[in-house]
């Protein structure tokens, strides 16, 4: 068994570096509830947290001293990179929103401003009443748009030099958001894309110039769906369960969604049938959205079929292929637009978060979307955010291959577990074990010398009832958070945090209370597994006493 572990709640997850995007949630079940029912109440107390959660301390620090500038009594301010995402800030905080409630009623106009500043970088302040932060916040945490910590902690060190410079429209030349490690970032990506390919003769495959970074995996969805709606306010689809924030951005940007939540074949063919009567009543959908696989219960969509539909009714195809990864999967042949957290096993060590969107020029929809991106495109990755990533990344075939041998290797256990009636463990939802695995299967790349194709680092452990979920989430000695692909294991109990006070919603897509997501790191294996034992035991205690 590894040590007892003894980071503090709201603390970042060892070794915590300055720019540690992980919290440690506490050990124990009490505060799954506590988050589930009011997450707003427990996040102010993270000392440390995943940057679209809250603010980093460096970038609060800069907002600090912003707002001191320009002296205005009881403000709240975010901070943006580019003027792009601080009007959009804005039209978010003054519109209407389909999901306000009684506080989060819109700034008014003349409330709210944009003002830039200029430090080491230019940089936009979206400045409002402090009574009315939990309305812009949402701005924040959805797109993922803001500065990063680097960014804060860069300019930071010029505050000395700290003056408001007049609002301008955006400059075409961004040196410190496209440089030579954005370069070379391109490059590295651009051959994973094309490493061990499963058509070798696919052409033409995604080149340098098809590769849009973005400051977060969130903005590498919500700008693309931005940039659409500039074009066409069309229904976008989500197919298949998706990451939270995914969810929430589609609800509240744009014209309204139409979500498959289950991505079964039957959802497929509802969606067939949905594309065929918004055909039928001259109406455009704008885009499917789908992630290969799905979070939190890893089903994987039959993208053949989804691209198959696509090209039907003239429809975007937009696959998110985060958990998949590049390593493991081959699937730029059946998207139009590929997006990626690169925050994830990319850059592999939880202290950099990133994304990127890359356009597939064989598809029928490539010059349409190139000119709209090169249109509305800013870049926003910063260039010590892209030197980090550059640097982390380079072990990514090595740090995949063990967290896909660490993941399955645990999968395994809690299968024979599961099959075991005198056990606590319901089920493992991962690709490699579930139904819809095959159409997972069905895109490996294929082995090479270098690097065998898995399943990924996340999955999904169902327990039996709610008293054995608890007891084997409190006896499981890894730390407790959201995010994956780190080098330390996390667990997550995804549906209780994130829909507590909608589970009869999640249940439709068969998301319970009883399953904790387990992203594995890259600790020993049988120490791992050891870990694994003791809550499994602790679990299965409980249901015998029963
Ligand atoms: C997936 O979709 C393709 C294309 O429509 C179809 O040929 C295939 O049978 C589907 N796969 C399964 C297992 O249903
Ligand atoms: C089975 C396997 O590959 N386990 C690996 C899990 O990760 C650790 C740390 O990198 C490796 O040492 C193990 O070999």
């Amino acid at each position: 068994m590894s040590a007892k572990i003894t980071t503090q709640f709201g603390e970042a997850v060892p070794p915590a570096p300055r720019h540690s995007v992980t919290v440690h949630m506490g050990s124990g079940w009490d505060t799954v509830e506590k988050y589930g029912a009011d997450s707003a109440s427990v996040v102010p107390h993270f000392k440390n947290a995943y940057p679209r959660m809250k603010p980093h301390r460096d970038i609060a620090h800069l907002a600090e001293a912003v707002l001191e500038r320009v002296r205005i009594a009881d403000a709240g301010c975010f901070l943006f990179s580019s003027l792009q995402s601080a009007k959009e800030c804005v039209e978010y905080s003054t519109s209407n929103r389909r999901d306000n409630g009684a506080d989060k009623r819109p700034v008014s106009p003349e409330q709210i401003a944009i003002r830039a500043f200029f430090a080491k970088d230019l940089f936009y302040a979206v400045i409002f009443p402090l009574n009315q932060r939990s309305v812009v916040a949402g701005f924040w945490s959805t797109p993922g748009a803001g500065v990063s910590s680097r960014f804060a902690e860069a300019n930071l060190g010029r505050l000395h030099q700290l003056k408001e410079v007049p609002v301008t429209e955006e400059v075409a030349s961004r040196p410190s958001f496209d440089g030579s490690f954005h370069r070379v970032l391109r490059e590295r990506i651009v051959s994973y894309l094309q490493r061990a390919p499963l058509d070798p003769l696919q052409q033409p495959r995604p080149s340098v110039e098809d590769v849009y970074f973005y400051p977060t995996g969130m903005a590498s969805i919500y700008k693309p769906h931005t940039y659409m709606l500039k074009c066409y306010p069309g229904t976008s689809v989500l197919f298949g369960m998706a990451f939270m924030n995914t969810v929430t951005a589609f609800e509240e940007f744009g014209p309204g969604y139409k979500f498959f939540g289950l991505g079964s074949e039957e959802d497929l063919n509802d969606l067939e049938a949905f594309l065929q009567e918004e055909r039928n009543q001259g109406r455009k959908v704008q885009a499917i959205w789908a992630e290969f696989p799905a979070n939190p219960l890893l089903v994987t969509p039959n993208i053949t079929k989804l691209r198959e539909l696509a090209d039907k009714h003239d429809v975007v195809l937009g696959i998110d292929d985060t958990i998949g990864s590049w390593a493991n999967i081959d699937i730029t042949a059946m998207a139009d637009i590929l997006v990626t957290s690169m925050t994830k096993s990319f850059n592999g060590y939880a202290d950099v978060i990133a994304g990127s969107a890359i356009l597939n020029p064989a598809s029928p929809k490539y010059r349409e979307l190139k000119t709209l991106f090169d249109r509305y495109y800013v870049p926003e990755l910063y260039i010590d955010d892209a030197e980090a990533i550059e640097r982390n990344s380079r072990d990514y075939l090595s740090r995949t291959a063990k967290l896909n041998t660490n993941a399955s290797t645990l999968v395994q256990y809690l299968r024979s577990c599961a099959e075991d009636p005198e056990s606590a463990v319901h089920s493992v939802h991962y690709p490699s074990v579930n139904p819809s695995g095959i159409y997972y299967k069905r895109f490996m790349r294929p082995a090479t010398a270098e690097f065998t194709s898995g399943y990924g680092c996340l999955f999904s452990v169902e327990l039996d009832d709610m008293a054995a979920t608890q007891a084997f989430y409190d006896n499981l000695n890894v730390h407790k958070g959201v995010h994956l692909g780190a080098p330390f294991t996390l667990a997550f109990a995804y549906t209780m945090c994130t829909y507590k006070k909608r589970l009869s919603w999640a249940a439709k897509y068969g998301l319970r209370p009883t399953q904790i997501r387990i992203a594995a790191g890259l600790e020993d294996t049988e120490t791992l597994l050891e870990d694994f034992k003791i809550a499994v035991e602790a679990a299965n205690k409980c249901k015998r006493a029963e």
